[in-house]
Parts: C-alpha cells; sequence; structure tokens
C-alpha cells in the first residue's frame, strides 16, 4: 500500500500520543466549527469572532506557555495546532499566533508578576484579546527606524506615533505598542478606550480577508508608568517575538499546503478531460509529486525545529530558514492546486484561491521572503546585507 498522502513519510510514528491527540481534537474542531463558515468569512471580509471562546476552551491560545491558565504544551504539539488552524484559513492560525505568540509571549517574557496574572488568564480563555504594533507606515523589513515614541511625563507616558497593518488591532482589548524611549525601544501595554489611541479597519485586502487588520494611532496618549513591559530592553525584545511567531508560521503553512494537495489529488481524479481523469495525464501527476516532495521536505524542517527548540538549541536563523521555505512551498503548492482546477480553481467553491491570496500575505509578513534570504545569508557568510 503507498505511504499516506499527506504523511508520506510516515512522521506519524515520531509522534507521542499527546501530540496525535492534541491534532485530532483541533483537526475536528476546525471541521466542525470553522470549515462551514469559513468561506464567507473571507468573502465578506469578516473575522469570525464567534470561535474565539472555543479557542480559549480547546487551549489553543498561548498554548506553549506554562502556568497563567495555557496548556503549556511541547513545540511539536504547538506546531499541530497551528498546522490545523491554517488548514481552515491563514487568517485564524494568525488571530492564534498573534494572541499566543506576539501578545501573550512578550507578557510572559518581559511582563511583570501583575501583569501576567493581569492578562494571560484571560488572554488564554480568549476573555481578552491582544494586537502587537512593531510596523509602522515608514517602517516595514527595517523596523529599528521606528519613528513612535513613548516620553516619560511624571507617573505616565506619553505616546505618540502609529503603527500599521496590526492583526487583531480593531477588536483588541490591550496593545503591545514597541516605542523609543530615552533608553531605546521598549514595550508598552496600550488598553483599548485610553484616550489619544485609536484603531481603524483596513478596508479592501484581496488576502487575509477573514483576518482584522488595522492601523493604530497615538496622539499625546497617556498610559501608566506600570504599563510599560519591564524587562524589555531593546530591539532584541519584539525581535525575540518574531522568533516564537514565525516557527508557529512553518508549521502553520503546511495546514494550508495540505488542504491544496488533498483539493488537488481528489479534483484531479474526479475531473474527466479527453476521455480520462486529468490524473491520468503525466504533467499532472509531474505537479502532484512534486506537491508532495516539498510538504514532505517542510515536515521534516519543523519536527525538527521543534526538537532544536525544546531542547533549547534552536537559533533565530533556523527559524528564518523554516519560514522562507514553508511559506514558498505553501504557495507554491496553492498555486499549482489553483491551475490543477482550472476555471473552478478561481472561484471560492474551493479552497486554493483563499489559501493562495492569504499566503501572499504570509510570503512577506514576519520578515519579508527576501529579509529572511539576508538572515540565512548573514548566518552562512558573518556579513549583515540589511543596508
Ligand atoms: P540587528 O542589529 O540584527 O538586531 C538587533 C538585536 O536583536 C537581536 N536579534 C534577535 N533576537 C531574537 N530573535 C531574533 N529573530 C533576532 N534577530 C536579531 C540581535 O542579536 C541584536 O541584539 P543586540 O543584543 O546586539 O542588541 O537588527 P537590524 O535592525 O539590523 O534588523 C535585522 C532584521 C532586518 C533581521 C530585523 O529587523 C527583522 O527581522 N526585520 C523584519 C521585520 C518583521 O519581521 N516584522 C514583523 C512585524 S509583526 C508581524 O508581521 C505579525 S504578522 C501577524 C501574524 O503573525 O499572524
Ligand atoms: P517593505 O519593508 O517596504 O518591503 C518591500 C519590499 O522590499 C519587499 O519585497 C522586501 O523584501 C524588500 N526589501 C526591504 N528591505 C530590503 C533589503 N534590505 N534588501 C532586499 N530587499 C528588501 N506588523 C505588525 O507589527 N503587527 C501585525 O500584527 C502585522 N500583521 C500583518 C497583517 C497583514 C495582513 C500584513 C499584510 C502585514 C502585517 N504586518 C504586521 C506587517 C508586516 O510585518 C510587514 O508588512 C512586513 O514586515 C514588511 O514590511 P513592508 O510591508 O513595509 O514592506
Amino acid at each position: 500500500m503507498a505511504p499516506p498522502m499527506l504523511d508520506f513519510y510516515q512522521i506519524d510514528e515520531l509522534l507521542n500520543e499527546e501530540q496525535r491527540l492534541t491534532r485530532k481534537t483541533v483537526r475536528a474542531f476546525v471541521d466542525e466549527s470553522i470549515m462551514p463558515i469559513i468561506s464567507e468569512a473571507f468573502e465578506t471580509g469578516t473575522f469570525p469572532k464567534e470561535i474565539i471562546p472555543q479557542l480559549g476552551k480547546l487551549g489553543l491560545l498561548g498554548a506553549s506557555l506554562k502556568g497563567y491558565g495555557c496548556a503549556g504544551v511541547d513545540s511539536i504539539t504547538y506546531g499541530l495546532i497551528m498546522q490545523e488552524l491554517e488548514r481552515a484559513d491563514s487568517g485564524i492560525r494568525s488571530f492564534a499566533s498573534v494572541q499566543g505568540a506576539l501578545v501573550m509571549y512578550p507578557i510572559y517574557a518581559y511582563g511583570s508578576e501583575s501583569q501576567k496574572e493581569n492578562w494571560l488568564p484571560r488572554m488564554a480563555k480568549g476573555e481578552a484579546i491582544g494586537c502587537f504594533g512593531l510596523t509602522e507606515p515608514e517602517h516595514g523589513s527595517d523596523p529599528g527606524g521606528m519613528k513612535t515614541k513613548a516620553v516619560k511625563d511624571g507617573n505616565e507616558w506619553v505616546l505618540n506615533g502609529s503603527k500599521t497593518w496590526i492583526t487583531n488591532g480593531t477588536i483588541a482589548d490591550v496593545a503591545v505598542v514597541w516605542a523609543k524611549t530615552e533608553d531605546g525601544i521598549r514595550g508598552f501595554l496600550v488598553e483599548k478606550d485610553t484616550p489619544g489611541f485609536s484603531s481603524a479597519k483596513i478596508d479592501h485586502k484581496a488576502s487575509m480577508r477573514a483576518s482584522d487588520t488595522a492601523e493604530l494611532g497615538f496622539d499625546n496618549c497617556r498610559i501608566p508608568l506600570e504599563n510599560l513591559l519591564p524587562e524589555s530592553n531593546g530591539l532584541k525584545s519584539p525581535l525575540g517575538c518574531l522568533t516564537q511567531a514565525r516557527t508557529g508560521i512553518a508549521w502553520g503553512v503546511l495546514g494550508a499546503a495540505m488542504a491544496c494537495l488533498e483539493e488537488a489529488v481528489t479534483y484531479s481524479q474526479n475531473r474527466i478531460q479527453f476521455d480520462k481523469p486529468i490524473a491520468s495525464f503525466q504533467l499532472v501527476q509531474a505537479k502532484l509529486a512534486h506537491m508532495s516532495t516539498e510538504i514532505t521536505k517542510a515536515q521534516l524542517l519543523c519536527l525538527r525545529l521543534a526538537q532544536l527548540k525544546d531542547s533549547g538549541k534552536m537559533h533565530p536563523a533556523q527559524v528564518s530558514m523554516a519560514k522562507r521555505n514553508n511559506v514558498a512551498i505553501a504557495l507554491e503548492c496553492a498555486r499549482l492546486t489553483r491551475d490543477i482546477l482550472g476555471a473552478n480553481g478561481i472561484t471560492y467553491d474551493y479552497q486554493a484561491i483563499r489559501h493562495m491570496l492569504n499566503l501572499e500575505t504570509v510570503y512577506t509578513y514576519e520578515g519579508t521572503n527576501d529579509i529572511h534570504s539576508l538572515i540565512l545569508g548573514q548566518a552562512l557568510t558573518g556579513i549583515a546585507a540589511f543596508a
């Protein structure tokens, strides 16, 4: 018998019982609660907020953190959660990535004990939502050039500036905002409804339509001194959060790629042209073989990355390799599936074009493909070629 389509190298045998069980639970939840609504959410440009309590109940938010009501799962389990969520849609995985890796993680890693106790248990349950503001209109790939400033005034910090392309921006109860101070870049917790803080939805997106994306503004926005993340210290603090999120993305995009491969195989077996299923043509089989091979290689990268992470040996450049490779191959799988589906591939009746459009964003956010090439180039040569 041939190896299973989505597990060609029988990587399942390397997973433990808990990892397999978590994947099964998340897969069932995605099939039952997200698949039936995701296409319409994408078409109408709406993030399906109704799934948040279920994500919390299943322990999928901040799942890799320990204590404070978080599940404390290992990195393979965390990756499998991201994979299953992105099998539905990159926007759903983005919601969970931002909440866990970009908001709960910095509070966990750089926050005070009272900040952790105040936010983490509620965020793990999905009762409070967060967003992460690093990118600015004039500073995307080079966040170190940010203009947003925080100045101490009496017992308050005063924030001025703006952030853009912020996932969860209009639905967040709290924003983790990175700003320049006289001591360098620091992280701040800005709560919604703080005077001087505004968020506005970014419309007209052709990608990530089932995700909430916003611009944030800070106009003499005053927050208490205790809203500084006390252990944040320079650009390495937000970049440390990105390392967490990028590992989840490397796993997550495999979910989208696997959904596409499955769709391409099923469609090609059933679509008849020239009196034969198109799956019988060598050119179609070559495309399927390429997708399957690239997915299998990407699965192996993820597995080893998670092992390195859990053993404390993971280097950010290894994360860059997995993010860069896996997003690129997932995007290629989505495009090939769209091609195999012919004209039907341009409709939302199938998943391929939705994944393809979403993956264009994933190719760009959390470090563009080019930026990850440069991070790898620096690791290999010792020479930074960013500027
Ligand atoms: P550079 O001088 O290289 O580094 C400054 C300091 O940071 C340290 N560092 C890291 N630490 C932890 N993790 C990493 N990945 C790190 N990369 C660098 C570095 O050792 C240094 O430490 P120290 O102690 O010497 O101060 O900084 P640079 O200004 O030259 O920039 C380097 C570059 C270009 C790689 C970096 O700026 C970068 O990664 N740019 C890409 C920006 C990006 O990815 N933005 C993402 C925004 S958030 C987002 O997209 C969320 S999407 C929503 C979702 O996930 O769903
Ligand atoms: P630029 O940095 O202007 O890059 C444009 C092009 O120039 C790219 O091809 C890039 O690779 C290339 N380039 C740039 N510098 C170099 C160089 N040195 N060498 C060679 N080529 C280079 N940000 C957040 O802070 N929080 C979020 O929650 C968040 N969510 C997002 C959600 C969506 C839907 C999107 C689309 C973006 C999101 N982002 C978020 C922003 C994202 O991280 C940035 O878009 C990304 O970092 C790239 O920045 P930029 O768009 O300004 O592109």
